[in-house]
């Protein structure tokens, strides 16, 4: 199976109720590692040209609203089938129809404050991970 890198964000809901170090053992006891990590707080404009693939869903303004709300926890994954595996591990986008033991079943608040993001591709992956990180801050 491929070693891969993803992108994942836990999300203002999560730092505010100070259960960032909850989520990261999910992700580390999946079998994924930790090859990236920092504590931001994203400006308005990064979160919209993020989220840029929903500008036009009507929870957009919202959604960039609340992700500069408080700090966010941006980390690299390295893993076999990282993608896949941090969406798996995160639950479906919606807490109320996430899966048992995921991360967004537990931890979540809302639709919205959903307390994690994980890239929906590898190509995703990739280019979310050069908006947030130089290469020189990704230590394997
Ligand atoms: P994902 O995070 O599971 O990939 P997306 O559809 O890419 O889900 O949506 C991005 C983020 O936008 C979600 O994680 C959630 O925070 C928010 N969101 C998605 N759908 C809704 C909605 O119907 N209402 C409010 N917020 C939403
Ligand atoms: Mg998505």
């Amino acid at each position: 199976m491929p070693i891969q890198q993803t992108l994942s964000i836990i999300k203002p809901d999560a730092t505010r109720r100070n259960i960032t170090g909850k989520i990261i053992a999910r992700l580390e006891d999946s079998g994924l590692r930790v090859v990236a990590q920092k504590r931001i707080h994203l400006s308005r404009e990064m979160a919209e040209s993020f989220y840029e693939v929903h500008k036009d869903r009507p929870f957009y303004n919202d959604l960039v609203s609340f992700m500069i709300s408080g700090p966010v926890v941006v980390q690299v994954l390295e893993g076999e089938e990282a993608v896949t595996k941090n969406r798996d591990v995160m639950g479906a986008t919606n807490p109320a129809e996430a899966a048992p033991n995921t991360i967004r079943k537990d931890f979540a608040e809302s639709i919205e404050a959903n307390s994690a993001h994980g890239s929906d591709s590898e190509e995703n992956a990739k280019n979310e991970i050069k908006f947030l990180f130089d290469d020189s801050e990704i230590v394997g």
